[in-house]
């Protein structure tokens, strides 16, 4: 009876997985910043199902009402300011409809826990027919992951019951948590700047290396090697208008020489 009632939790689990990971990829390769840094997902096992309906009182035919997140998705942020980004695409999507949210973030839980969760009604096709079920997707950032998930395996060992002396430095360390994606928060635009760049550079030596693979076809080894050369050159500068430049002089190089390069798209 499990199987047959967890399978199309299974089911929706992986295909979430896939779509917001191709969110992420798709802005890579629009060159934008993507809000989403991780994605991880799981369906509940049946010991903490259980655990869940005994603690809440809930009945059999209730479960799959009741139990939210039987299906959950965690989405990992950098950022504090990108949760709100996530949260607003996933509102957008017409995949999955917003059931309802639970901000932790604004009405932090006395444990320290701090994060965003949404739960949306997701339908999956199944052999039997389309079958509409809830799924938790709970977004935070990479600090409160990391508070989240370490306390709650003490929250397993303790059974709820953590001893007040590492409750209070739990407590102390979610205050660090708050601290540091504040102070994260404050360099964001020079992180973000930092990627940017560092994406657009590996895209430009991509680009510059498939335009000399094709040169290699249509110009002699020596001319080659000289591009090479160049190459190194300029890259040792680590300017990227310099990279950008010479790309697009192989671009030139290639098209005359009946060998343009087949990854000239990215930069267009
Ligand atoms: P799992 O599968 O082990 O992650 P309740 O369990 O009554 O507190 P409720 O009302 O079902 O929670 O919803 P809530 O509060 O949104 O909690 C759902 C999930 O959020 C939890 O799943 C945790 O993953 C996470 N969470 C909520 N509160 C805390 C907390 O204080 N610390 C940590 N580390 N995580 C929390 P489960 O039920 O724990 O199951």
């Amino acid at each position: 009876m499990w199987k047959e009632l967890l399978d199309p939790y299974e089911q929706a689990v992986s295909e979430l997985l896939v779509k917001f990971r191709n969110l992420k990829e798709e802005h890579r390769k629009k060159n934008l910043y993507s809000p989403i840094e991780s994605v991880c997902g799981r369906v509940k096992s049946v010991a903490s199902i259980l655990d869940k309906m005994q603690r809440k009182n809930i009945s059999f035919e209730n479960m799959e009402e009741e139990v939210e997140d039987i299906a959950g998705v965690r989405i990992i942020c950098q950022f504090v300011e990108d949760i709100e980004t996530v949260a607003n695409l996933i509102y957008r999507r017409t995949d999955m409809e917003v059931r309802s949210k639970k901000d932790y973030l604004t009405n932090k839980k006395a444990s320290g826990y701090r994060s965003f969760h949404l739960i949306v009604w997701y339908t999956v096709q199944t052999v039997s027919g389309p079958k509409r079920l809830q799924v938790e997707i709970q977004i935070r950032t990479m600090a409160m992951n990391f508070w989240a998930t370490t306390e709650h395996s003490l929250q397993y060992k303790y059974r709820g019951q953590i001893p007040e002396h590492v409750a209070e430095r739990l407590a102390a360390s979610a205050d660090a948590i708050v601290a540091l994606d504040e102070g994260m928060s404050l360099v964001r635009d020079e992180i973000m700047d930092a990627q940017r760049f560092r994406q657009t550079e590996i895209e430009l030596v991509q680009s510059i290396l498939t335009s000399i693979e094709n040169l290699y076809r249509v110009e002699s080894e020596r001319e080659v090697q000289k591009i090479q050369d160049e190459f190194y050159r300029i890259y040792s500068l680590h300017n990227i208008d310099e990279l950008d430049r010479f790309a697009k002089q192989l671009d030139i190089l290639a098209e005359g020489a009946g060998a343009q390069s087949v990854d000239s798209s990215i930069r267009n």
